[in-house]
């Protein structure tokens, strides 16, 4: 069996990567995805496209929930035999222990991508935000999609791929808008020791889940996503939902500053956001959404 790790910050786009690259294959796969939070959303997302996903419970895969991820492995390998098994553990872990548990487990095929997003990527690094966070997810990389680049100029395309270059000047970078990537390159071999400097685990965030009752109007929850933008209620750094609007089941996303609303294709039973940041003012947040 091969695995693939696709990690990330936030936001970055691992589950469109993974939408992308699965679309069509021929290969017998499995997703296991570790969203951050409660309300399971990427789980929705990933199974609704076609694509057969488990999703691990709230936590993360890389401390807390060891254990879990290892007997979970173990369960897909065993009932499920894939060809590959990809793993999209949550924005806020870092892949070291998940590169450890596949050690644990002597699996042997692995590849990690890990999805940049070049619109924030310098800043991010030099006013260390992330700190030693960043820094794992790129020296772990086999594979490094410079994503996004659609919504940044040129230079600073080149200026984030020399970046990474200087970190991992191993890694296979690649350039890419809604993560595409060939099938091809994925083939790319692990290069990069399983084991590196953990230095900590998880980023910590505040998080607030929202569940929605009734139809939502379209239009006030975009705004509601633009306040969550501007700042108004803490700093937060994403946000994303499957909310059921009078205009049919909508998914509503906060990334890279961006707000997005995309129609999604099966009806919702149950409306769910999901405000991930720092300072959140939980108040202000619960009496905006109504
Ligand atoms: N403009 C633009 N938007 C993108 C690109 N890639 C992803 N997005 C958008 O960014 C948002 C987040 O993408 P996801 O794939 O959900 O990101 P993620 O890394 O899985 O997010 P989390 O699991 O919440 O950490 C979505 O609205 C995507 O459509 C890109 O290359 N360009
Ligand atoms: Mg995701």
């Amino acid at each position: 069996m091969k695995t693939t790790i696709v990690c990330g910050v936030l936001g970055a786009g691992k589950t469109t990567f993974l939408r992308n690259i699965l679309k069509g294959g021929t290969e017998k796969t499995v997703v296991l995805v570790n969203d951050f939070g409660s309300v399971g959303i990427d789980g929705e997302i990933l199974s609704v496209g076609g694509i057969e996903t488990i999703e691990m419970p709230s936590g993360c895969v890389c401390c807390t929930l060891r254990f879990d991820l290892i007997t979970t492995i173990e369960k897909i390998v065993k009932d499920m035999r894939p060809d590959h098994l990809f793993i999209e553990p949550s924005g806020v872990a870092s892949p070291t222990g998940v590169i450890d548990v596949l050690d644990t487990l002597k699996l042997k095929q692995v590849t990690v991508v890990g999805i940049i997003d070049v619109t924030e990527f310098i800043e991010d690094y030099e006013a260390e935000m992330y700190g030693w966070f960043f820094k794992s997810q790129v020296t772990c990389s086999d594979i490094i999609l410079v994503n996004k680049v659609d919504l940044a100029d040129a230079g600073k395309v080149t200026k984030t791929v020399q970046l990474i270059e200087k970190i991992n000047p191993k890694a296979v970078i690649v350039p890419t808008v809604n993560a595409e990537l060939s099938e091809e390159l994925l083939q790319h071999k692990r290069n990069v020791p399983g084991k590196t400097d953990v230095q900590g685990h998880t980023l910590r965030f505040e998080t607030l889940a929202l569940r929605l009752d009734k139809t939502a109007d379209i239009d006030r929850i975009t705004s509601f996503f633009e306040m969550l933008a501007s700042g108004e209620c803490g700093k937060i750094v994403r946000a994303k939902g499957l909310v059921q609007t009078g205009q049919g089941p909508y998914r509503f996303d906060l990334a890279s500053k961006q707000v997005a609303a995309v129609p999604f294709d099966v009806e919702l039973k149950e409306s769910r956001i999901i405000v991930i940041g720092t300072d959140l003012d939980e108040e202000k947040i619960r009496i905006e959404i109504g």
